[in-house]
C-alpha cells in the first residue's frame, strides 16, 4: 500500500538487551549502557526502563500499566554493525532519520542477530510501503 502506516503497533519482537543511545537529533550523547526491555512494532521500536511483571496483562503490545521511557520511528532508519562503536562485541548500530542513535548489544551472538533480523524486516516493509 502506498498509505503510509502511521499506527502498526502488532509486536514483532521484544526481550531484554543492553542499550545505549548515543545521538539525540544528531547531537551526540555520552553513552550510558544498561538493560532495556525493548518491544519491536511494526513501525517504531520502544524502549522500557525494566521488563514488565509476568503477570501485568497486556494491552496488545503495550506491557500494561507501563510507559516507555523512548520510542522511535523506523521508517528509513539504517542499521549497520556497531563494532567501530564501542569496545562491547555484538554490537549493533541503529540510526533513525531525525538522526537519533542507539546501539544494541548482547553478549548471545544469536540474540543479537535475532534482533538484526528482525529490525531488518520492519524497516524493509516500511521503505516498500
Ligand atoms: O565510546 P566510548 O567513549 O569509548 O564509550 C565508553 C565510555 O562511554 C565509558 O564511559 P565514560 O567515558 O563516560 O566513563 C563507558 O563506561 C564505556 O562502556 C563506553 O564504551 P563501550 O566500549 O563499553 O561502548
Amino acid at each position: 500500500s502506498c498509505q503510509p502506516q502511521l499506527d502498526d503497533p502488532h509486536e514483532e519482537k521484544s526481550g531484554l538487551i543492553n542499550m545505549t543511545k548515543i545521538a539525540q537529533g544528531g547531537r551526540k550523547l555520552r553513552k550510558n549502557w544498561g538493560p532495556a526491555w525493548v518491544v519491536l512494532t511494526g513501525n517504531s521500536l520502544v524502549f522500557y526502563r525494566e521488563r514488565p511483571p509476568q503477570s501485568a496483562p497486556s494491552q496488545g503490545w503495550a506491557p500494561a500499566g507501563s510507559r516507555p521511557e523512548s520510542s522511535v520511528d523506523l521508517r528509513g532508519a539504517a542499521l549497520a554493525n556497531g563494532r567501530h562503536l564501542s569496545s562491547r562485541r555484538n554490537v549493533l548500530h541503529i540510526r533513525t532519520v531525525p538522526g537519533h542513535e542507539f546501539l544494541l548489544q548482547s553478549d548471545e551472538e544469536p540474540e543479537l542477530r535475532a534482533w538484526h533480523r528482525a529490525l531488518r524486516a520492519v524497516i524493509e516493509r516500511l521503505d516498500r510501503e
